[in-house]
């Protein structure tokens, strides 16, 4: 068995891409590979208009371990290879694409079939088959309206199915829509996006930071020596990373009513009861604090570790009175 890769959610836009998510038709729990926005240059402006999150099965860090231990992100993001490594690998993928502008099934389903054909034409492959799986792409989504907010979920088999599902928000459903058998479009819409020229560069930068952490040190089994889980916690810049708890997200700001500050997040976590032997969740329990919080904090627990602040009952006194 693979390790758990320990892994931060991600914030993109107004969408929290939690760690793991087990996808509609499959047994399995994914971990949380990479995600970003897909956007447009319209008249000079970046327009963005989803959000995606790619998902993997847990075999996937040692299987691309083989060819990719070692790397940074930057050879990693620069590799063709390494994301083909990834479109084509024998593990199961999960991608969440959540809306932030509008679009109808058929916009977003003309864009994708364009995509998955020129891919095909550029690598001398496109037979009936695939002309066929078109087709059923297009269909699936011909009657499909997504408003900001909508999900469409695309669940990835190793042998080669796709799995389409739909949400109304970014919750992932139990049950799928439909099925295509057709292993070369399941791969073509993956590499779309995370591909050569695939749209969503900002998702390819995230894969290449999380997976080269992953692969260098953080796939070590779960009792190799202490402090390894700590160090391959992978969290984007603490500006930018809101915090999932349970089936809250915690955005990485928020203005307080009758506030005129913005508050970062300072962390989240549940409070729960031992009942019976059992630990039971009541809340969710986010705490924001203001910018300055941090150079007053800083002039004396600068330089302590997160065990050292963890353990300081003043550390906590100062958060509280500062
Ligand atoms: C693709 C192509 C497009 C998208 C994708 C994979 C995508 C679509 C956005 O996830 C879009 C934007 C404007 C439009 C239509 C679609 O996210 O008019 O291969």
């Amino acid at each position: 068995m693979a390790p758990t890769p320990s892994l931060a959610g991600l914030q993109v836009e107004t969408t929290a891409f939690p760690p793991s998510v087990k996808p509609p038709g499959s047994p399995n729990t994914l971990f949380l590979g990479g995600a970003g926005v897909r956007g447009l240059e319209i008249q000079g402006n970046f327009v963005k208009f989803t959000a995606i999150g790619v998902y993997l099965e847990e075999n996937a860090v040692p299987l691309l371990a083989v060819k990719w231990k070692g790397k940074t992100a930057e050879e990693l993001t620069e590799s063709v290879e390494f994301f083909r490594d990834i479109v084509t690998g024998p593990f199961e993928k999960f991608i969440q694409v959540t809306t932030i502008l509008p679009l109808t099934g058929q916009q977003y389903s003309d864009k994708v079939s364009e995509n998955c054909v020129a891919f095909w034409k550029s690598i001398g492959i496109y037979t009936d088959a695939e002309g066929k799986a078109i087709e059923k792409f297009l269909e699936v989504f011909k009657d499909q309206n997504f408003p900001p907010g909508a999900s469409i979920l695309f669940t990835q088999s190793p042998k080669g199915s796709l799995t389409i599902s739909f949400s109304r928000d970014a919750s992932v459903p139990e049950a799928a829509n439909t099925v295509i058998e057709n292993k070369l479009l399941s791969e073509a819409v993956l590499e779309s996006i995370v591909g050569k020229h695939g749209v969503s560069p900002a998702a390819k930068q995230s894969l290449a930071e999380r997976l080269s952490k992953l692969l260098n040190g953080c796939n070590e089994s779960k009792d190799a020596k202490a402090g390894n889980e700590k160090d391959c916690q992978i969290a984007p810049p603490p500006s930018l990373a809101g915090l999932q708890v349970e089936t809250t997200a915690f955005p990485p700001s928020v203005k307080p009513p009758g506030s005129s500050n913005t508050l970062f997040l300072g962390g989240a976590g549940v409070r729960g009861l031992e009942i019976q032997g059992n630990f039971v969740k009541f809340t969710a329990i986010g705490v924001y604090l203001e910018d300055n919080a941090v150079p007053q904090l800083a002039v004396k627990w600068k330089g302590k570790t997160a065990e050292e602040l963890m353990e300081s009952v003043e550390f906590f006194r100062d958060i509280v009175t500062v």
